[in-house]
């Protein structure tokens, strides 16, 4: 490694896209030594990341982008500038019915265009649909008249980075990287092999794109499967907790946990990628997206349900990431919920987030004192705080455990 290390150290590289998984990719390898240049379409984002702050909570992010910025090898702007390695990693959503919405790829390889020289080399991150990265970067780039049979390596490394764990799981985890042509495979494995330590793994970019797919759809499967159950067991009178903690004492059962449905942007997203290009195979990976998408509004039901029971409820709300000990809300069941709930007028809601101190939409509040005056306690994310509540604490209460915490 410390030879490929000498080949690639000082190169200049480029990334576009500061989120969660570019701006902690262009810090780790600033504080390896590469020269960075990131690029984001936000001059607040860029303002923040040169004064050697973030704009996003992850552990230990303030500590790299700092250490980076001050030792002079990150920098971000709003364009590119020229680079040896050039990494995309902006958002790949869905639009309209589930179909994925490539124009920031899109918009980024043109950006990156007229950056680029011979002997560069181009990586796509984003998580993306099988043929992303040779029908739309290589293709984009060849229009734009670059020669990436010969001059210009592009490859496919999907991020697989865990929100919470990112700094560590950047380093330690395998890395899949798959190329649109031998040559490619070749150079994008040497740049990873110079800053990662788990395993780079060598395929195609067809397949590097269709594992990472893979890898949440199996994850969302598992997590359905684990909802279902306890759909069933609601019906049957059956703790699901319970089940599944002794079901999983089997040797070769290992079932996930339900939840109120599954949020975040990958797991959530990614599996309608397989869906939108084989839909008449994915079947099971198409239901699966189902029963956890139906998930949130099978626990409105049941809050309502309960609420029926009281002339003015006041419900208690805790916890709106999409999971455990994080503050990001994006694509979270929690909001989905604690949103219908107002909209519906099913009671006065209160609502504790012990990783937000405040939020534009919602009033928070100490989860003690949503415990205290709360009739129904809708629990919603497994955060660590909530683990410390004592069920007798809860008295007289209505609980709703859509996590098991307090079981
Ligand atoms: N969840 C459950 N039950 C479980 C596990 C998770 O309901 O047993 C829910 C969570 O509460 C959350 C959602 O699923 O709402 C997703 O959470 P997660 O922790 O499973 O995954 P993410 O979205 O934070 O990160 C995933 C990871 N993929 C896999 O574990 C296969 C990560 O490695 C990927 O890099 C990331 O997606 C990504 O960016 O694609």
């Amino acid at each position: 490694m410390d030879e490929v290390s000498n080949i690639v150290k000082n190169k200049k590289i480029c990334v576009i896209g500061l989120g969660y998984i570019g701006l902690p990719t262009a810090s780790l390898l600033g504080t390896k030594g590469f020269s960075v240049h990131g690029v984001d379409v936000s001059q607040h984002v860029v303002d923040t990341i040169n004064e050697g702050k973030i704009h996003i909570v992850e552990p230990d992010l303030d500590i790299m982008v700092k250490s980076a910025v001050n030792a002079g090898n990150l920098k971000a702007g709003i364009e590119p500038v020229e680079s040896d390695v050039f990494i995309i990693a902006v958002p790949t959503p869905f639009k309209g019915d589930h179909e994925p919405d490539l124009s920031y790829v899109e918009s980024a390889t043109e950006m990156i265009s007229p950056y680029i020289k011979p002997g560069n080399l181009v990586i796509l991150e984003s998580t993306s649909p099988v043929g992303t990265t040779d029908e739309v970067v290589a293709r984009i780039l060849k229009e734009n008249g670059h020669d990436t049979e010969k001059e210009v390596c592009v490859a496919h490394c999907p991020e697989r980075v865990l929100p919470g764990r990112i700094l560590v799981e950047l380093v330690e985890n395998d890395r899949i990287v798959g190329g649109i042509n031998p040559l490619s495979t070749e150079k994008a494995v040497e740049f990873y092999n110079s800053f990662v330590r788990g395993e780079v793994l060598s395929t195609d970019s067809r397949t590097a794109e269709m594992a990472k797919l893979t890898e949440n759809s199996s994850r969302d499967v598992g997590i359905a499967f684990a909802n279902e159950l306890s759909l069933i067991c609601d019906e049957e009178g059956i703790n699901v907790w319970e089940l599944i903690s002794l079901a999983n004492r089997h040797p070769r059962v290992n079932i996930l946990n339900p939840g109120p449905g599954v949020g975040g942007h990958c797991i959530a997203v990614d599996p309608w990628f397989i869906v939108a290009r084989s839909p008449q195979q994915a079947k099971l990976i198409k239901t699966a997206r189902l029963v956890n998408d139906s998930k949130p509004g099978w626990v409105i039901q049941k809050v309502k349900t309960k609420a029926e029971r009281f002339k003015k409820p006041v419900i208690g709300c805790l916890g709106l990431a999409f999971k455990a000990d994080v503050d990001d809300l994006r694509e979270s069941p929690a909001v989905d919920i604690v949103r219908q709930l107002i909209k519906e007028n099913v009671g006065d809601i209160l609502i504790s987030e012990p990783n937000l101190s405040s939020h534009d939409e919602f009033e928070l509040l100490p989860y003690e004192e949503v415990i205290r005056r709360a009739d129904i306690i809708l629990l919603l994310v497994d955060h660590k705080e909530y683990k410390t509540i004592k069920t007798l604490e809860l008295n007289e209460k209505i609980l709703i455990d859509t996590r098991g915490v307090l079981q």
